[in-house]
């Protein structure tokens, strides 16, 4: 069985794809997820320029083989791009393998280890009471673990938060994709650490006392405190028993997790601007955080999230893998997959793709009181439809980054 054909194919239903397509000779097909976020098209090129001239005519039985020497061949190893690029091969090969076995992919990847994954969405407001709208019509929608992300008193704009929750639909329209928050220029927004560390904790107070001790929250601080103050905000919300905070620190400097973990018993989350192994090593060893966000898509695929996985699961790290909007459909099903047979899952994000992605992309995944399920399709369980792809053309869209009151740029 060679791979005969490998098409990249860039669509934007509600936002940019990038999707491989690989074509075995006697005519199976596997796909597999490259959007890298606003820099879609260097993945593009990557795939097309370096990586498909090369495919054509192995063996697509050789996963393994494959992902070995698309990383150590090029000599520079690592990076988003390559990263993507990677996944993408790797992540379709497994879709060819699992079509090849008449299995739904978890069953190559050691079958289920539970009936369905705990998912959560994302609740955000402007105001505390456009948060408590957004979390009650999430909990409608069947969540039973919710992100909390809300306005900060005298900030304009802040990412992850929706112009008007109680708008938040199933179309595809979400915070990340609103003009406001995403142009064809980095949108600027505005940014105080000190305002934000008093906001945050009174939040979570009003949540708790409205919805109960019950249900998992989580918060994302999107890289932007030092240690001391990620350390700080995660004492200050231990009142609030969260399930996670998130990328707490900028995840570049491993070691900074060493000083907020010292002062906070919050679980941490981090990782999904990761790419390897490599920006996991101390982080795992010392077991300074708790969930590993990376995506199957930014982490090399399947392959290698699932050794990431298994390092981690030595540690008692769990998985709680990326899953916002712009992981495709093809990366999602990758992720439910990968965390139905893994040992060590922890939760997975799920925010919903809209109405003209889903026609795009149709998928065979379950969504049924707050768990996820791949489903029992052969494979992954997604088909692309071609020509419905073929009217979304690309659109050039940055995500937002933002400025300190005197103007120095901050993490985002
Ligand atoms: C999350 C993320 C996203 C990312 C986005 C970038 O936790 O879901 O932080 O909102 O910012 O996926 O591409
Ligand atoms: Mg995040």
């Amino acid at each position: 069985m060679r791979i005969d054909k490998a098409e990249v194919i860039v669509t934007s239903p509600d936002r940019n794809f990038v999707t491989l397509k690989l074509t075995t000779d006697d005519g199976v097909t596997g796909l597999g997820d490259a959007t890298l976020n606003g820099r879609e098209l260097a993945v593009v090129a990557y795939l097309q320029e370096h990586v498909v001239p090369l495919l054509i005519g192995i063996d697509a039985h050789k996963i393994e083989d494959t992902w070995q020497f698309l990383y150590r061949s090029a000599y520079w190893r690592r990076g988003p791009v390559t990263m993507a690029a990677i996944a993408a091969v790797d992540v379709a090969l497994w879709d060819i393998k699992a079509k090849a076995a008449g299995m739904p992919l978890y069953q190559l990847l050691g079958g289920a280890s539970r009936t369905g994954l705990l998912a959560y969405g994302h609740a955000s407001g402007k105001t505390t009471s456009e948060l408590f709208d957004s979390v009650r019509m999430h909990q409608e929608q069947g969540y039973r673990a919710i992100r909390i992300q809300t306005g900060v008193p005298g900030l304009k704009s802040i990412y992850g938060i929706a112009s008007n929750a109680t708008l938040e639909g199933n179309d595809g329209k979400r915070y990340d994709h609103e003009p406001a928050q995403r142009g064809a220029f980095p949108a600027e927004e505005d940014w105080d650490t000190r305002s934000y560390l008093r906001h945050v904790p009174t939040v979570f107070e009003a949540v708790r006392n409205e919805f109960g001790p019950e249900i998992p929250l989580l918060h994302d601080g999107h890289h932007r405190m030092t240690p001391i103050q990620a350390a700080k905000l995660g004492k200050s919300l231990e009142p609030y028993d969260l399930f996670w905070l998130e990328d707490c620190t900028p995840a570049e400097n491993q070691e900074a997790l060493r000083l907020v973990r010292q002062h906070t018993t919050t679980p941490l989350a981090i990782g999904e601007i990761f790419n390897t192994v490599w920006d996991y090593q101390q982080l795992i060893r010392e077991q300074l955080f708790d969930y590993v966000r990376s995506a199957v898509t930014h982490t090399g695929g399947i392959s290698a999230l699932k050794k990431i996985l298994e390092y981690a699961a030595q540690y008692q790290i769990k998985s709680g893998m990326h899953g916002p909007t712009d992981i495709s459909p093809v990366g999602m099903a990758a992720a439910m997959h990968l965390g139905l047979a893994v040992h060590n899952f922890g939760i997975q994000e799920y925010m919903q793709h809209g109405e003209r992605t889903n026609a795009v992309f149709q998928q065979s995944f379950t969504w049924n009181d707050g768990m996820l399920h791949p489903g029992d399709k052969p494979g992954l369980g997604v088909d692309l439809d071609v020509d419905e792809a073929g009217r979304y053309p690309y659109e050039t869209a940055y995500l937002p980054y933002n400025r300190l009151a005197d103007g120095t740029v901050h993490d985002w």
